[in-house]
């Protein structure tokens, strides 16, 4: 692990940004203000609205009023797509300020969070298409005298409350989706990474997008968001965050049914057989655990290796680990930066003494590391670990990866699938009859062969299991947003019931 110094500055003090209903940003007057501080250095960088109750009735009511006069899914296609490319193109220009603010509030490397808006971009372009090519079916053998038809109806207004481990990048796996689809929105994003989201809106509104279709509320979870997802008039919600508060939007959803997309949390396999390409494998691994601190709904945070090479492989990915840098956010060279929260910081370190405790054998890291502010923690590798330990089970959200042995492919898949999980998996192997296999037979909803981590537009996103419910992005991102009508037409004289 090598540490570096920043290049890039802080701001001089905190930027107020306000919240956004119908089409204008509103700034905070007399609500109280969260005040959110850079969690690589410590020092306050940004300052948000706390919404109240009647502020997100304002939102939702701009939103369904946006739904139901029809102003954006009464477009045609090719006007909604126009604004989604547009979108891209403002995304574009503000790239550096919206990664830079990603940077302040969340601690990622600045590289990274560039590389993830760019990735943004595609969501956009892509999703444009997608406005464009959405379609229902026919039905025409059904006889002479009838004729069917499937149409895909926009579900209504959305409400998406996201996470802060990717702001941006999993905000805009859902809202151009969502704005494909002809629905409109009320989004809440995390209260400790709001910023990106509020330029989102601002960038929305200037590509042309009408007012009140595209709606933000910012503040905590357990008040604004709460009443988000308890909300009647809201037709459907996009939940990415924690099992815990995913199975509560469950049970909140009840009251008007809500339909609901969840993508919840993940204890990820990374399955290495003997026969991999051990150094390619060894750099995936390392990658897939420590990208973005291990803060990844999809990382590989357990490594179930074949037991042939486990020991030669473990000194392989702690080498790569012990080799990443760690530093300073804003630094050109960092690889991985803070631990984005408090809170989030004291449970990884709870974990690595669990493990520790729990009798497994640190092999590299288990330790902060001092920047001279702010919250850093070393990637760590454990040996000797058993399915029964916490540190197997449970998801650290951290740079802390597991070693479990094995010694058959059938094994290998039944120590896999040990999890309540069932987001991502990867597989290394040379021998194409083993990946596909595991392929087959691993629960999970985003799979890797020989590679982690990859994404992009054209593939869905979602878990198995308690993973969560429904899929974003590709094709199929934008179907979970409508709603099918089944339409009968009688052709011709119908035959009458009553003569
Ligand atoms: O998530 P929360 P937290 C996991 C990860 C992490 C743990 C806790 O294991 O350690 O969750 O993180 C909003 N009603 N993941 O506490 O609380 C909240 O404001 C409505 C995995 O930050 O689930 C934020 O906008 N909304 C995950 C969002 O939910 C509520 C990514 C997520 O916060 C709410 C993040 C409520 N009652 C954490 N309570 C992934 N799958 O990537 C909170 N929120």
């Amino acid at each position: 692990m090598t540490q570096h110094v920043k290049k890039l500055s802080l701001p001089s003090k905190p930027r107020d940004f306000g919240f956004f209903v119908d089409g204008k940003s509103v700034p905070s007057g007399d609500r109280e203000v969260f005040e959110r501080s850079s969690p690589g250095h410590g020092v306050p960088v940004s300052r948000i609205p706390k919404c109240t109750a009647q502020d997100l009735d304002r939102a939702v009511a701009a939103a369904r009023q946006a739904f139901d006069d029809r102003r954006w899914s009464g477009l045609n296609g090719a006007d909604r797509a126009a604004v989604l490319l547009k979108a891209a193109e403002l995304i574009r220009q503000r790239q550096e300020e919206i990664a830079y603010w990603e940077t302040l509030e969340n601690g990622k490397p600045i590289s990274q969070a560039r590389a993830e808006v760019g990735g943004c971009i595609g969501m956009f372009e892509y999703a444009s298409g997608l406005a464009r090519s959405l379609h229902g079916d026919s039905f025409n053998n059904l006889g002479d005298s009838m004729f069917g038809i499937v149409t895909r109806e926009p579900v209504g207004v959305v409400g998406i409350i996201t996470p802060w481990n990717f702001p941006f990048l999993i905000l805009c796996e859902r809202v151009p989706y969502v704005l494909a689809s002809g629905c409109t929105i009320v989004a809440k994003p995390s209260e400790v990474t709001s910023a990106t989201t509020i330029m989102l809106a601002e960038i929305l509104s200037e590509a042309g997008l009408p007012d009140g279709v595209m709606n933000v509320v910012t503040g905590s979870g357990s008040s604004i968001g709460q009443a988000l997802i308890e909300h009647m008039d809201v037709d459907m919600l996009s939940f990415t965050g924690s099992t815990a508060v995913g199975r509560h939007c469950v049970k909140a959803a009840a009251g008007n049914f809500k339909k609901l997309g969840l993508e919840l949390g993940g204890k990820n396999p990374q399955i290495v057989f003997a026969d991999a390409d051990l150094e390619d494998a060894a750099d995936g691994v390392a990658f897939g655990i420590a990208f973005n601190t291990g803060q990844c709904c999809v990382s590989g945070s357990r490594l179930i290796v074949e037991r042939s090479v486990a020991d030669k492989f473990e000194k392989m990915v702690a080498a790569k680990l012990e080799k990443i840098i760690v530093g300073d956010p804003l630094d050109e060279a960092t690889q991985i930066g803070a631990i984005t929260t408090d809170a989030q910081n004291t449970t990884i370190m709870s974990y690595i003494d669990k493990g520790r405790d729990e009798g497994a054998r640190l092999i590299t890291g288990g330790a902060t590391v001092d920047m001279g502010g702010g919250q850093y923690i070393a990637p760590t590798l454990f040996g000797d670990v058993t399915s029964e330990m916490s540190i197997a089970r449970d998801e650290i959200f951290g740079p802390v990866l597991v070693v479990i042995p094995f010694d058959t492919v059938d094994e290998a898949i039944t120590i896999a699938n040990d999890t309540v999980y069932g987001l991502a998996a990867s597989v290394w192997t040379k021998n194409i009859d083993k990946a596909l296999m595991v392929t087959r037979r691993v629960q999970a909803g985003r799979f890797w062969v020989n590679t982690t981590l990859s994404g992009g537009p054209e593939l869905p996103l979602g878990g198995f299991k308690q993973s969560g419910w429904g899929r974003e992005a590709g094709k199929y991102g934008v179907e979970e947003y409508t709603q099918l009508k089944s339409v009968h037409i009688e052709i011709g004289k119908r035959s009458h019931w009553v003569e």
